[in-house]
């Protein structure tokens, strides 16, 4: 899919599909985080349309009836069969409806829907049928998402990964087309009309991008076993939670925070500044949605290798919103998924600045395990840097080294990446009390045998 509709244009009709597994406000919470998911494309959300189905499976999606109203809703460009046939759509149920009247006036004129937006996934047919029936571009949650990230990538690994994510997405849905005009719309040349070119050329280009992807690999894996034996500590939890802006506060860097969703999809590396001895590793990472595409999560597993590599992981929720609890979960869920095993971590309530007091109370007896912080406090900023490096010390070890006077540059060495806490001086030595970590103490004990 590549999106043929401008942006900034785009007026956007939301469709969601309650069935029986929704709990409570489960829909209607996923409803708005498809309206954001949306905007952070660009798109107006025009409206949104609810419907209760018990599953997200008939060949429509909607019932007949619905389909004719959403019809209207888009300028009545499609074929929508405005009746609907015996025993079709029995479960039909309308639960809820923002029609186009309770909408803001400036949000009409009427029917001015130009794509309509199902916060479900749908088949290729689905799509296609639903689509022929309004006559405008009809796109799943999967697809906005894999959107985003398209256009969010940055790095060349992250590239590598949305893009094999992207054609996996795009070649079922070449197979059931017969038409240029819908390859178009998938990306594809004009000239590249026929499905079986079309179809080998996707094969060819994943089996290209998958090896690349392994080369490039291969090289973070390097980097990585460089790093491995400093204490790192990775940031990780849902999207737009604050990692980035906490990853900012806490190491000093320019990492980007935005107030859009997936701002982050490579994991950036930092020291914790002010800076310690040994150095602390913070890294950053892609943030987690609800009903992730698969292939996504497998595709970003090696991005997710930072988490797995951490000593520390701080699992940053944006407290201030309602549905932290499901997203926490959903976090716990994909880095199970992808076999992060956590050694340490700590819940971060992050945005405590948009709550009250009485909240904040609330929050610490539910989850008194947790940290309260807020990205834009620099005393909780302060914290949060102490605790890093609280837990930092304690997985080092602590040791006496005895430096003659005569061996030159040890001593400078021994405090640029340990942590000296004691010093004697006697009369042809010095004896340092150092604390660090294993490696780095086997490595200076090594050096101090060859002098
Ligand atoms: N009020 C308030 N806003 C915050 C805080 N932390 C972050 N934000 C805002 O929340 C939005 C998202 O922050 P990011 O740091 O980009 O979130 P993220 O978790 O990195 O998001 P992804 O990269 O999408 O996974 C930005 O607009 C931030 O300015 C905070 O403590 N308080
Ligand atoms: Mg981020």
């Amino acid at each position: 899919m590549q999106l043929t509709a401008k942006a900034s244009l785009t007026n956007a009709l939301l469709i969601s599909i309650c069935t029986p597994e929704f709990k409570g406000d489960e829909a209607t919470e996923s409803l708005a985080e498809l309206a954001r998911l949306v905007t952070t494309l660009g798109f107006k959300v025009v409206g949104t349309q609810s419907q209760k189905q018990s599953s997200t499976k008939k060949v429509n999606v909607l019932g007949l009836g619905k389909l004719a109203e959403i019809a209207h809703l888009t300028g009545n460009k499609g074929e929508v069969a405005v009746e609907a046939e015996e025993g079709d759509d029995i479960v039909e149920e309308i639960i809820d409806e923002t029609s186009f009247a309770e909408l803001p006036s400036e949000n009409l004129p009427f029917a001015c829907a130009d794509v309509v937006v199902f916060d479900c996934d749908l088949s290729p047919s689905q799509l296609r049928n639903v689509e022929n029936q309004l006559g405008v571009e009809v796109f799943d949650r999967t697809g906005i998402i894999i959107e985003i990230f398209s256009r969010h990538a940055r790095t060349k690994t992250a590239k590598l990964q949305v893009e094999i994510a992207r054609l996996n997405y795009v070649a079922p849905r070449l197979r059931e087309t017969s038409c240029g005009d819908k390859e178009r719309q998938m990306g594809k040349g004009a000239g590249e009309t026929t499905l079986e070119l079309n179809r080998r050329k996707v094969r060819d280009q994943l089996a290209d991008l998958k090896r690349e992807l392994v080369s490039v690999q291969n090289e973070m894996k390097g980097r990585r076993t460089q790093r491995s034996e400093l204490f790192c500590v990775a940031l990780v939890g849902y999207t737009n939670a604050g990692k980035s802006s906490l990853m900012r506060s806490i190491t000093g860097s320019d990492v980007e925070g935005e107030n859009k969703l997936f701002a982050t999809l490579d994991t950036t590396v930092r020291a914790l500044f002010p800076i310690t001895q040994p150095r602390i590793l913070v890294s950053d990472t892609v943030g987690f949605i609800k009903k992730l595409p698969h292939d996504l999560v497998a595709s970003f597993h090696s991005t997710l290798a930072e988490a797995q590599d951490a000593s520390l992981l701080l699992y940053v929720v944006d407290a201030s919103d309602p549905s932290f609890r499901a997203q926490l979960d959903v976090v716990h869920g994909v880095l199970e998924e992808v076999g992060v095993e956590d050694s340490k971590k700590l819940l971060i309530l992050n945005k405590s600045d948009l709550l009250s007091a009485e909240q904040q109370q609330a929050l610490m007896e539910e989850f008194p395990e947790a940290m309260m912080t807020s990205a834009r406090n620099p005393a909780d900023v302060k914290k949060l840097h102490k605790y890093i490096v609280g837990i930092a010390q304690d997985e080092m070890i602590e040791e006496e080294i005895i430096v003659p006077y005569t061996a030159n540059g040890i001593i400078g060495e021994i405090r640029s990446r340990m942590s000296v806490t004691k010093e004697e001086y006697e009369s042809d030595h010095i004896k340092l009390t150092v604390r660090s970590n294993a490696i780095d103490l086997a490595r200076l004990k090594k050096r101090m045998l060859s002098l």
